[in-house]
């Protein structure tokens, strides 16, 4: 067997195109189903690009092929040879009927069968990642990564390594996770935002994907405390430019995804094409304005109220495109924000709600530049300015204006998945409760 020339094997994909029909093929994948009617086996065979049904026949196949695969169990891994042919009762509407079969790694009683609490596929997350959906999911979120990638390629931004070990909070100070390193103590970041802001003196346009870090205490379906964050920070760009970025990429990711990755949609129940109609221009909506439309719907909130899950479904519930909420009041959001001139008790920043109720997406704002209201601010929130030096310097040398945000992948993911918890947006969540495996 040649393992790594392996072109003359091909995917289950490749092999359900029907292009091999009436020819020899080689498959290799793990045991996804399997049951034994005497002198015939049916296996179910899946890699990572589908499913497709294999028949092992005593007597076609040499009898140590048969007997091996009479007594294998799923997650075997194996290895097929035989000729493809159509069958309309097997998945994908062909079947390999094998001449040989070979367990290359047999598989103990897999430990996940059909119903199974969350908890056992949370204990079992580095087995259950093998599914159908998850691949999907993983799928789903690498061709958005790329979607990602590329927009940004073509617009001229500079692709940058900000540090994950810190001295500031980019956020919320209260949900730092805070290490000893060596004889201080350092943080893990919540937000590559501080660094981005300084590569822009250099590089005009800059973004970075890195992992961000919240020491949550709340147990939600969107809270993870480990989540990628895609970052974006542009010199000359005020709040405004700032949405159109956001929209641009967005709508960018979303063709991404649908161009690529259509099945894997399907297969987690979302049409693609409501996900294709989602272009520029977003819906933009002020915090006021949404205060009023949720006291009218009946919404226990006040002017100043924060907007929880509940509240941003409320919003979106009924919306197939995502909407952006600005001008939030200054009380709600972090220092670096710019005051907004026509109504200073905000900001100018916004905050993407995706449609279909599921929230928050993107946060982001125009930074602002003035150094004596950024000292006001941190000393307002009992910061130490000395740890903040190097971010007020920044406002000293060549001030620019300028914005950016943070969108976080994993929400992203939830969205366009359909998925009800985030957790299940990322491959090992990392929750409150939960580090292992
Ligand atoms: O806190 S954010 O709203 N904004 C920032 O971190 C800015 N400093 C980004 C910037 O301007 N460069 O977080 C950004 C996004 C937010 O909209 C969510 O989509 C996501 O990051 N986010 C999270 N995802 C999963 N779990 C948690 N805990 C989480 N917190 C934020």
């Amino acid at each position: 067997m040649v393992w790594v020339f392996s072109i003359w094997m091909q995917s289950v994909k490749q092999v359900l195109s029907g292009e091999m029909l009436g020819k020899p093929v080689n498959v290799r994948g793990w045991v996804y189903r399997i049951r034994s009617s005497g002198s015939i086996i049916f296996a179910v065979v899946r890699d990572s690009s589908g499913i497709i049904q294999v028949t092992i026949k005593k007597g076609v196949v040499p009898e140590p092929d048969f007997e091996a695969a009479a007594s294998t169990g799923i997650e075997s891994s194996v290895t097929v040879e035989g000729t493809l042919a159509e069958d309309e009762r097997a998945p994908g509407g062909y079947e390999v009927r094998a001449i040989s079969f070979a367990v290359v790694g047999p598989s103990e009683p897999f430990p996940i069968t059909e119903y199974q609490s969350t908890e056992l596929l949370l204990d079992q997350r580095h087995l259950w990642i093998r599914s159908r959906e998850q691949t999907a999911v993983m799928k789903v979120k690498d061709s958005m990564l790329r979607g990602a990638r590329n927009w940004f390629h073509e617009n001229d931004y500079v692709e940058v390594t900000p540090p994950i070990i810190t001295g500031v909070s980019a956020e919320d100070s209260t949900t730092l996770f805070q290490l000893k390193y060596f004889d201080r103590f350092a943080y893990l970041s919540q937000s590559a935002q501080f660094y981005l802001e300084s590569l822009i003196y250099s590089c005009d346009r800059v973004w970075s994907l890195t992992p961000s870090f919240r020491a949550e205490k709340s147990k939600t379906p969107r809270h993870l405390t480990e989540f990628w964050n895609l970052e974006m920070e542009a010199a000359w760009v005020d709040n405004e430019g700032n949405m159109k970025v956001q929209e641009e990429l967005v709508s960018a990711m979303l063709r991404s995804v649908v161009e690529e990755r259509s099945p894997e949609l399907r297969l987690l129940g979302r049409d693609p094409a409501a996900l294709e109609k989602i272009a520029p221009p977003f819906e933009r909506m002020s915090y006021s304005e949404a205060m009023d439309e949720l006291q009218e719907k009946g919404c226990d909130v006040l002017w100043g109220s924060d907007l929880g899950a509940v509240e941003e479904r409320e919003l979106t519930m009924d919306k197939e495109h995502p909407v952006f909420i600005v001008n939030y009041p200054k009380e709600l959001k972090p220092f670096y924000m710019k005051e907004n001139p026509e109504d200073a008790r905000t900001y100018k920043n916004s905050d993407l709600l995706a449609p279909e109720g599921y929230g928050e997406i993107i946060g982001g704002s125009e930074r602002e530049t003035d150094n004596a209201l950024i000292i006001e601010r941190l000393k307002d929130v009992g910061e130490s300015l000395d740890k903040y030096q190097w971010y007020i310097d920044l406002r000293k040398y060549g001030s620019v204006p300028h914005s950016g945000f943070g969108l976080g992948m994993e929400r992203v993911v939830k969205w366009v998945c359909g998925l009800e918890h985030i957790r299940d947006a990322i491959p090992f969540p990392r929750t409150i409760a939960r580090v292992y495996p």
